[in-house]
């Protein structure tokens, strides 16, 4: 690393030493903006990398709530405001036992670059809290909710800061906390959260867009191969939101899916997830919320929690659950067993020697905040049309999200290029959701 940026990212881990996620983000980013910052000495005299690493505000808050037995429970609620350079603070809502400061600080890092690239005018954040939704009931959720957003509204706004979905937080949780939100501040139709149900604010196609936008990217990538998503096999990790949209539009585009999983193990279906599967597993995860086991004991097929998605062969391989859910041992499963394409579904799934084993391979790797920004993307058109006070059909934002999705790969393959790694798709991305981001907090002085 090159000695100035090296001492921004110590300066990053001595104030904050245990927030190993936001370190592992920063390095990421860090290290590939190396030719950028060379290339541009005006990054370096404006503070930009200093700056960008230090979140604009983080706001932090008890949520107390009760339990379906009346007692009194009390959960951590937090809000990271990144970066405001380009937009409102954009970025969702996690819901998780594991989440803490610094994995947030890692999401809402990651989020700045990503909405960057995806061109629309959107900000970096990331909230949540350390309320697990398992097993919990609608009403507990409901209650959880109502106190949570009983403290952000005075944090979010259309202007302001923009939450939408994350894991732990779907179309159920996005329901509650706009209810809330408009009980407190007695208005609607602002776009205050995306994710909203189609019939009351939401945008067609945002439930299914980072999944579709994830295989929309990695079809590009094939492209400049000459090869074709149809007919290869796909492994495929989390069986949430993402997952299941990601299969599906696999399985549109004639790929065979045969893994899905959960925190508790994985399936392996040889004959493929069709629609008719994947519309159980949506009713099993969204509806009944039960455990992808479930789909071993149903449709007959091999059930593992000692294994891992990324050991039968795939050639497409799509970690669609969490953080540093890959590692470098399965990295090499996947190199040996012939895999061409990863798309990281998730954020930051495959951990840094992971991607590197991919790379050296010559394998195309998608990294998260290009992969899977149609996500966000979508929720930028839901502002959009919220905006309008009108909607869009679903074959237009889906031609939308494709478009974005088209226009990130060329953003990201031609500034690997430029900036002298080509088909690095990590230093492209980096570089490219940055310079916009840097140019910005420069027009606007230093204060910003
Ligand atoms: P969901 O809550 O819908 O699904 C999460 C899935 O991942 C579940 O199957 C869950 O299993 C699994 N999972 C969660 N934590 C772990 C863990 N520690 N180990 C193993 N499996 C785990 O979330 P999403 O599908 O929305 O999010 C998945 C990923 O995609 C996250 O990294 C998220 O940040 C990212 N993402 C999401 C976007 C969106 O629009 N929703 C946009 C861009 C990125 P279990 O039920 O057992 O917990
Ligand atoms: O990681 C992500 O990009 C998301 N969870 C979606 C954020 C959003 O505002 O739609």
């Amino acid at each position: 690393m090159d000695s100035y940026i090296e001492s921004v990212y110590n300066a990053v881990v001595e104030k904050d030493p245990t927030q190993k996620e936001f370190h592992q983000a920063v390095r990421e980013v860090l290290e590939s903006l190396e030719p950028a910052i060379q290339k541009h000495p005006k990054f370096k005299e404006f503070a930009i990398l200093e700056r960008i690493v230090e979140p604009e505000r983080v706001i932090q808050f008890r949520v107390p709530w009760k339990d379906k037995d009346g007692r009194i429970q009390v959960n951590r609620g937090f809000r990271v405001e990144f970066n405001s350079a380009l937009g409102p603070y954009k970025g969702g809502l996690r819901f998780h036992r594991t989440v803490n400061l610094g994995i947030l600080k890692f999401l809402g890092f990651e989020q700045i670059f990503k909405n960057s690239l995806t061109g629309l005018p959107m900000g970096g954040g990331k909230g949540g809290s350390d309320f697990d939704p398992h097993g919990k009931t609608d009403a507990e959720v409901e209650a959880f909710c109502t106190s949570f957003m009983l403290e952000l509204n005075r944090h979010i706004g259309q202007f302001t800061d923009v939450p939408a979905g994350d894991i732990g937080v779907g179309g159920r949780e996005i329901g509650y906390l706009y209810g809330a939100y408009r009980k407190i501040k007695n208005v609607h139709g602002t776009c205050v959260l995306t994710g909203k149900g189609a019939g009351w604010g939401g945008s067609l196609i945002r439930p299914e867009a980072t999944g579709y936008g994830v295989v929309y990217f990695v079809q590009e990538m094939l492209k400049t191969k000459g090869e074709k998503i149809k007919g290869k096999t796909v492994a495929i990790s989390g069986s949430g939101n993402v997952a299941q949209h990601a299969t599906e539009k696999c399985i549109q585009l004639g790929a065979k899916v045969v893994t899905l999983s959960d925190s508790n193990g994985n399936i392996y279906d040889p004959n493929g997830i069709d629609a008719e599967k994947l519309a159980w597993v949506k009713e099993l995860k969204n509806v009944r919320r039960g455990r992808i086991k479930e789909y071993a004991e149903h449709f007959g097929v091999e059930y593992s929690t000692e294994s891992n998605p990324w050991v039968y062969g795939t050639q497409i391989a799509l970690p669609c659950a969490t953080q540093n859910e890959l590692d470098g041992k399965e990295a090499q499963a996947l190199v040996d067993g012939g895999v061409i394409a990863v798309g990281e579904g998730a954020n930051m799934p495959c951990t840094p020697d992971a991607v590197e084993i991919f790379q050296n391979a010559g394998v195309l790797f998608a990294p998260g905040k290009a992969a899977n920004a149609g996500g966000v993307a979508v929720s930028g058109l839901e502002m959009a049309q919220n905006s309008m006070r009108y909607f869009w059909t679903r074959e237009e934002v889906d031609r939308k999200l494709h478009e974005i999705m088209v226009g990130i790969h060329k953003t990201a393959y031609e500034t690997a290029e430029k900036y002298g790694k080509p088909g690095d798709y990590v230093m492209g991305a980096n570089i490219a959701g940055f310079l916009k981001v840097a140019n910005a907090m420069i027009d606007m002085g230093y204060l910003s």
